[in-house]
């Protein structure tokens, strides 16, 4: 193989990013998967609930941005998947972990699943892989009033930002991989989605 083949391939190689997308069932991936084609194709088309259906094992969709080649692979958040989720860390480039903000309940167990998974992160040697953690959904926030309160009719700023800072310190003191970031963000609205992409470019 002559060299400028190899110089050809290597720099295709470095416009290609692997993303391995997480989280429990239900939260959004595949959504904002179809979102991040959605804003990157320039389409005015926004997403409808009965587009997507629970991942049955994995998909994995590609978007380009910025001229990068961006490989999504979304995996099936359900119980019964999670188990094989470790199987699909090799060589990624940044884990993207999707959290439903407005389901309270599961907050709890969305971040023990996280803290299990760092785990396979941050034993590939000496090569911190960053973690996106995407707070899903926030377009069901009710941002007039502050929603304090036990039931989930009314998830509003104070609950939002208990969540957040909660989800903050669980990241500071529990993790040894320093290399994370917070952005809210909506599968249906797009909201984030660019900040996301943005994001996942700056990791590399
Ligand atoms: N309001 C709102 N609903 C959302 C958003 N993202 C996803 N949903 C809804 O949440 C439900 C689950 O979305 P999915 O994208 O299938 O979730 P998933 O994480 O891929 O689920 P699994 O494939 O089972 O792991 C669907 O009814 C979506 O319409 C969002 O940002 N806002
Ligand atoms: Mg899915």
């Amino acid at each position: 193989m002559g060299f400028l083949t190899i110089m050809k391939k290597q720099k295709i190689k470095d416009k290609e990013i692997k993303c391995l997308l997480l989280g429990l069932d239900n939260s959004g991936k595949s959504t904002i998967v179809k979102g991040l084609q959605d804003i990157t194709c320039e389409t005015t088309t926004t997403t409808t609930a009965k587009e997507i259906t629970p991942t049955v094992g994995f998909s994995i969709k590609s978007v380009t941005y910025s001229s990068y080649l961006i490989n999504i692979w979304d995996i099936g958040g359900q119980k019964s998947l999670r188990p094989f989720w470790n199987n699909y860390f090799d060589k990624i480039d940044c884990l993207l972990w999707c959290v439903d903000i407005y389901d309270k309940s599961r907050i709890n167990e969305s971040m023990e699943a996280l803290k299990r998974n760092l785990e396979s992160v941050e034993i590939e040697g000496d090569i911190v892989i960053p973690v996106i953690i995407l707070l899903n959904k926030v377009d069901l926030i009710d941002t007039m009033t502050d929603g304090n309160n036990n039931n989930n009719n009314n998830y509003g700023n104070t609950d939002f930002l208990s969540t957040y800072s909660f989800l903050e310190k669980e990241m500071v003191g529990n993790s040894k991989n320093n290399n994370y970031t917070i952005i809210q963000c909506s599968g249906i609205t797009h909201l984030g989605l660019k900040e996301l992409l943005v994001n996942i470019i700056i990791g590399k």
